[in-house]
Formats: structure tokens, sequence, C-alpha cells
């Protein structure tokens, strides 16, 4: 008898660990060289948009709670993006330093951005009748900026999909997750074969009808159309709401901490969404942030090994606020002066504060500097590290200082150069790439 009960627990634990294991062959995974080209991108914009735009309330969310589901799904009918130019947008991000952008082909309210074949929920079917995805991967191409797709895995809207309201509640025993699955390998398969996104941004797998196992097929799946698509990791099943972590039972090729900037990993990617308001979607007199803020972020994402891919919402009549362009070309010029401690470097080996953050690529420590807190800046120790030059990224030399346990002193200047981040150069005498991570 009791050999038997240790028997089931044997069972229910193999069970319960192969259910929550991913089942992808690691075969497919994306491999290190496309994650790593990816992580040298930093900096890319997050674009939710869609009729929602027409209310100002939140992309989803608001659909049966804000604005009444009836109402709601009717918005498209009125959706005429007149002003929309994908060019426009593109040379945005480009202004911005931006490497990448990721549109919201389709939200969880369901409405589908592309003229999709597997849904008339779309936009050939509102007064506007233009490929939106398609015009901004036109427009990303021309431009050299990398063109990602979001695309939800739950979806209020349609039938076979049992969950209905963003409460989560009541599922619809008419709802049929098999058909579910297929229409959205039909439509991954269209944006994947029509668009060639770099990498495909999966949300909203969060409720009990998504299972990991549909998330690894989907994931396989998407590999054999195109190898070197990346994937975040929010496609697995069976996983709680925020998505900071990687790890051998999650799904998908890098972490997706959100509103939050992520920690410092040398080990796994991860890129940050935030928004630059504070609504995912337009909303009216939205709280921007200031310049301060959205360059901090972004050094402090960095400095944490990571990338910010860095949200507008669009207003209805198809273009991004002029306050929030003039701030995104704000971050541009930022970056045209400081791109260099951003692209291309790992974060680390400090964790970043509030005073400051480090990048680093070959023998060079990037000193992100926030405030001028007092005369001098002090590091904690690099051991047997030697620093042969210090200056400022834009011009100046930096006295600096270390003492015999190597901690290090800068003597900052009494003005600094850029108020919200003025970069200091340290040159090694040892690859900075190599140090172990200080905690
Ligand atoms: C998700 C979306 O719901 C949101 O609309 C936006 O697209 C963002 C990038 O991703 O945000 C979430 C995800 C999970 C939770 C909250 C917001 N959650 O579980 O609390």
């Amino acid at each position: 008898m009791k050999y038997l009960f240790n028997l089931l627990v044997l069972l229910s634990l193999f069970y319960r660990s192969h259910a929550q294991t991913a089942t992808v062959s690691p075969a497919v995974k994306t491999s290190e060289a496309v994650l790593n080209d990816f992580m040298d991108q930093r900096f890319g914009m997050f674009i939710h948009w869609g009729p929602v735009a027409l209310r100002g309330t939140e992309i989803g969310w608001s659909r049966g709670t804000n604005v009444p589901m009836q109402e709601y799904d009717n918005l498209y009918k009125e959706f005429n993006p007149v002003l929309f130019d994908a060019e426009t947008w593109v040379k945005t991000a480009k202004d911005a330093g931006m490497k990448y952008l990721t549109i919201t082909a389709k939200h969880h309210d369901g409405f589908c951005l592309w003229p999709t074949k597997f849904s008339d929920y779309n936009i050939m079917n509102s007064p506007y009748k233009k490929d939106i995805v398609g015009e901004l991967a036109k427009a990303c191409k021309k431009y050299d900026i990398k063109f990602c797709v979001y695309f939800t895995v739950l979806d209020w809207h349609d039938p076979n999909y049992p969950i209905h309201l963003p409460d989560g509640k009541n599922p619809d025993p008419k709802a049929d997750m098999t058909k579910f699955v297929t229409t959205m390998k039909n439509q991954l398969q269209e944006i994947v074969t029509q668009y060639q996104p770099y990498m495909l941004w999966f949300d909203g797998n969060w409720e009990s009808p998504w299972k990991n196992e549909y998330g690894a097929d989907i994931y396989t799946f998407l590999k054999k159309l195109d190898p070197d698509v990346i994937i975040n990791n929010r496609i697995g099943g069976g996983q709680p709401g925020s998505h900071p972590k990687l790890g051998p039972e999650i799904l998908g090729d890098y972490a997706t901490p959100e509103q939050k900037i992520g920690e410092l990993n040398m080990n796994n990617p991860w890129e940050t969404c935030m928004t630059i308001c504070q609504q995912w979607a337009w909303k009216p007199n939205d709280k921007l942030k200031t310049l301060k803020e959205c360059i901090q972020t972004l050094a402090k994402t960095s400095g944490g090994n990571g990338n910010l891919l860095f949200n507008v919402g669009p207003m209805a009549d198809g273009r991004i606020e002029q306050r929030q362009i003039n701030r995104l070309k704000e971050m541009g010029d930022w970056l045209n002066n400081y791109g260099e401690s951003v692209y291309g470097t790992k974060g680390g080996p400090f964790k970043p504060t509030e005073v400051f953050a480090t990048t680093r690529k070959g023998n060079k420590l990037y000193v992100h500097v926030f405030e001028r807190k007092s005369a001098d800046l002090t590091l904690p120790a690099l051991k047997g590290v030697k620093i042969n030059k210090a200056y400022l990224l834009k011009g100046g030399k930096i006295n600096h200082r270390q003492d015999a346990a190597g901690s290090i002193t800068l003597q900052l200047p009494e003005q600094l150069p850029n108020t919200d981040d003025s970069v200091i150069v340290l040159e090694l005498n040892t690859n900075a790439e190599k140090l172990p991570v200080i905690s």
C-alpha cells in the first residue's frame, strides 16, 4: 500500500515536471549569436495602437470596463487614421536612436492591424483599409530598423477563446481551443511569411485556457518557418502575469520585465517594456516622463545588461503626439553624443544605482553619472584592475585615484556636462567585459 502511494507520488511528480517543462527541442532554440545581436540593439520602440485610440482608454483592458463591449467592438467602423504615415513613425524611432520597432498587430481586443484571411475583425473592414503592419514593415526595411510584431495569446473577442472579458471569469463552454490554436498558427504564419519579423512579442499567456504545450507547439512551429526569429518569454502556459525571469521551465528567448527596470543579469537576455506616458494606448494629456527619467531609464537598463522597449500610443488620426516626438528626439540627441556607451555594450560589473550605472566594451568602462552628490564619486573596488586613463566621453580629463584595495575615486567636474547622464570613460589595463559582477 505504501509502495503504491510512493509510486503515485512519483508518477504525479513526473507528470507535473513534464507538464510544466517546455517540450521544445534544443535544436530549434534561437542561437546565442542571434540573441547577442538582439541585445546589442539596446533601444526599441513599442507601439500600442488600434481603434481604441478613438476613446483614449486602455487598449484591450477598457473593453467591457470603461467602454461598453458593444461600443468597443464597433469602434473599428470609425477607425480612419488618415494621417498615419509609416515612414514618419519609423523616422521618429530612428531619430530617437531606436534600433527596432514592435507594433501591436493584435492586442487583447482581437482587432488585427493587417489584412488577415483568418478573421474579419481586421483593418480591411475599417474605413481605412490599408495594411498598417505591412506599411510599417516596409518603412522599417527602408530605414534599417528591425521590424518586430506584438501578438497576444489571449483574445477576448474570438468566440473560440473561452474568456471574453478582462476579469478572466465565466469561461464560455462553446469555445474551442483546438480551433483557436489553429487560427493563431495561421495568423502567425501570415505574419512571419509576409513581413519577416525580427522578433515576436507574445503576451496574454497567463489565463487558464492557455497550456504550456500550446506554447511549445507554437514556438516550434515558428522556428520551422524562420529559425532565427526571436521570441519573448510570454508564450508558455501557466505562468504569472509579469515576466521578469527566464529559466528552464519557461519558454522563450528573453525575459520581459514590465514597467520596471530589470535586474543586472549577465547570463539571460532581458528587455524592459515601459510607457513614455502612463497608458500603453494613447490617452489625452497623459503624464509624460521627463527627459531625465527617459535617459536614466535607458542608461540603467543598459547598465543592467538589458534592452529598453519604450512605448508610444499614437492618436486615432494616425499621428504620434508632438510632445512625445520631441521627447524621443531629445533622447536621440543624447544618444548622438553618448551612444557609444549604450549600443553594443555589456552592463555591469556594478549594479545600477540612483547615482550611477556602468556599461563596458573592450577595455573601456563607461560610468554614467546621474547626479553630482559630492565632488567625488567612489566606485567599489575592482580587484587587480588598474585605470590607465579617465576622461569625459565628450572631452575633458577626469582626475582619479585608486586606494590599496582597488576602490576607485573619480573627481567630478563642478558642473557635469549633461544634467541627465554624463558619461566618464575609464580605460582599464584589462578587458572590462571579463570582470565579474560586483555584488
Ligand atoms: C500586458 C498587456 O496586458 C498590456 O496591455 C500591455 O500590452 C503590456 C505590454 O503587456 O501587460 C500586463 C501583463 C500582465 C499583467 C498586467 C499587465 N498582470 O498580470 O498583472
